[in-house]
């Protein structure tokens, strides 16, 4: 009994000796941090943080919501948060994205959820590591310039072409955006890999569709979850990819394929990559180009059939450009220089309806913003969204005007669908080209109204319609 008693009084001497030396070491430590206090914010429940507000007010349809409400609470443009396990600060605002746009790789760097880190990456580029992180950064190429893109000029307007006579002549409705969504897919094929056949592109397509399903999916990883689903999705398409970028290098050493013939070969002739990292470059390319695109397309379609005016100013310039052209004859970068008042018109689409609300960073180290300190190793969202319907860089936000766009346009960083700085989307010039062609054969060939009035938006895992906009169609009597 009494050697019990020592026994027991050791242990607590002991812990309590230990607790004494932790807090020593642990107050010792933090006083080397700055003085400055963290930015204000509830960190929300232990683990799941605020996560769950976060994502019910993207499932509502009103993700800025989140941000606004906290601004307005908080009445600063920066606030602490909580989710997917990580402290997180919240950026808002043109100083914000001006911030951390031109302090990238200095202050902040790209950074991912670990569930889309999952899905994107094979196991070998996973952001596991320092070494890791810069392999990620490394996966988005930076060479997809106006100059490589101008050659495809006519490959685009050819499957747009031939999208819009599949999916959409002779119909009285169609689903704007499973339509465009296979336009954007099946251009992306052609013009990355070359993939032409038709049932080839819907063969690959399946996979895509469970894995951007599983983006938006609880990440638990254990059989028969969407997720789950969407990791193997993703290592099928990996392995397909492999296998295509490997036998093209075979061809392209055997002269049996152009170093022009597309994308793909333009990198594997350009680049001193290996055949894993170029699939992986692709990979992401393919959801990104697809992805995105689709949603600023339906959108475009989505305004153009409640502005008629501003459909008239699309179909003047657009018809303009089509009856300078003799019968068959695809468009060509001259042309695309043309379409101002079009390209303004789509980029006030993308300013009411970005198809990414935000965008992810991470603090490399400890830095001050506004007063407050902003800790080594947290992770940060800045609002696209909120930025862009702020009334002090867009007078009337919810005005649609697309003159915003005219001379030098909007200030720096408060028009920011594609990011900025050193990070930005490096498929605009892209993007630009595969929406500009969409819209040629959209109002060439079609008017068209809503089916829905007021269709509920949501973010799935980019911003659309949800229920897909339905139109009907009135082809032009010629
Ligand atoms: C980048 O960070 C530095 C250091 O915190 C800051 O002084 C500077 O203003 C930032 N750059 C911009 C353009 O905000
Ligand atoms: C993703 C997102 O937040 N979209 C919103 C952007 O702002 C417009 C205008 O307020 C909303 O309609 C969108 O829902």
């Amino acid at each position: 009994m009494e050697l019990f008693f020592y026994i027991s009084l050791l242990i607590t001497l002991f812990i309590l000796l230990v607790s004494v030396i932790y807090l020593f070491i642990y107050k010792n430590k933090s006083s080397k941090y700055p003085k400055a206090p963290l930015p204000p914010g509830s960190t929300g429940w232990p683990v799941v943080g605020e996560s769950l507000e976060f994502l019910s007010t993207g499932w509502k349809g009103h993700p800025e919501r989140f941000i606004l409400d906290r601004v307005a609470k908080y009445s600063s443009s920066v606030f602490k948060t909580h989710l997917l396990a990580q402290p997180f600060a919240i950026f808002y605002g043109a100083k914000g994205n001006k911030f951390l746009f031109s302090n990238e790789s200095k202050l902040v760097e790209i950074w991912w959820p670990s569930s889309i880190v999952k899905l994107f990456f094979s196991s070998n580029t996973q952001a596991s590591s320092k070494e890791g992180a810069i392999k990620v950064r490394k996966l988005l190429p930076d060479f997809i310039k106006p100059e490589a893109l101008q050659r495809y000029v006519g490959i685009m307007d050819d499957m747009a072409r031939r999208n819009f006579a599949d999916g959409w002549e002779n119909k009285e409705e169609i689903v704007t955006h499973p339509l465009v969504k296979k336009y954007a897919f099946s251009t992306a094929c052609r013009l990355f890999l070359s993939i032409e056949d038709q049932q080839h592109v819907d063969k690959f397509y399946k996979p895509f569709e469970v894995l951007i399903a599983g983006m938006i999916s609880i990440p638990i990883d254990v059989p028969g979850t969407q997720f789950n689903k969407a990791i193997k999705a993703s290592n099928i398409i990996r392995k397909q990819l492999i296998f295509i970028v490997k036998q093209r290098k075979i061809d392209l050493g055997e002269g049996k394929a152009s170093p022009n013939q597309d994308i793909m070969s333009h990198m594997l002739s350009t680049s001193d990559e290996n055949e894993l990292q170029i699939a992986d470059k692709i990979f992401g390319l393919l959801v990104g180009g697809h992805d995105s695109i689709s949603s600023a397309c339906t959108f475009i379609v989505s305004y153009l059939a409640e502005l008629p005016e501003i459909y008239q100013g699309v179909y003047k310039e657009q018809m303009e450009i089509a009856n300078s052209k003799a019968p068959g004859e695809l468009l060509k970068w001259d042309d695309i220089q043309k379409m101002k008042y079009s390209w303004n018109v789509a980029c006030e689409v993308l300013r009411l309806a970005p198809p990414i609300p935000g965008a992810f960073r991470e603090a490399i180290t400890d830095f001050m913003y506004k007063g407050f300190t902003i800790p080594k190793g947290w992770k940060i969202y800045l609002s696209i969204n909120s930025t862009h319907i702020n009334p002090e860089y867009f007078p009337e936000p919810k005005k649609f005007d697309p003159s915003r766009f005219e001379g030098s346009g909007p200030a720096p960083y408060t028009y920011v669908p594609f990011g900025g700085g050193p990070r930005m989307c490096p498929g605009k010039e892209y993007a630009k080209l595969e929406i500009l062609v969409f819209m040629h054969h959209l109002v060439k060939g079609f008017k068209f109204e809503k089916i829905i009035p007021d269709e509920k938006i949501v973010v799935n895992p980019m911003l659309a319609p949800a229920k897909g906009l339905p139109i009907r169609l009135y082809p032009h009597k010629n």
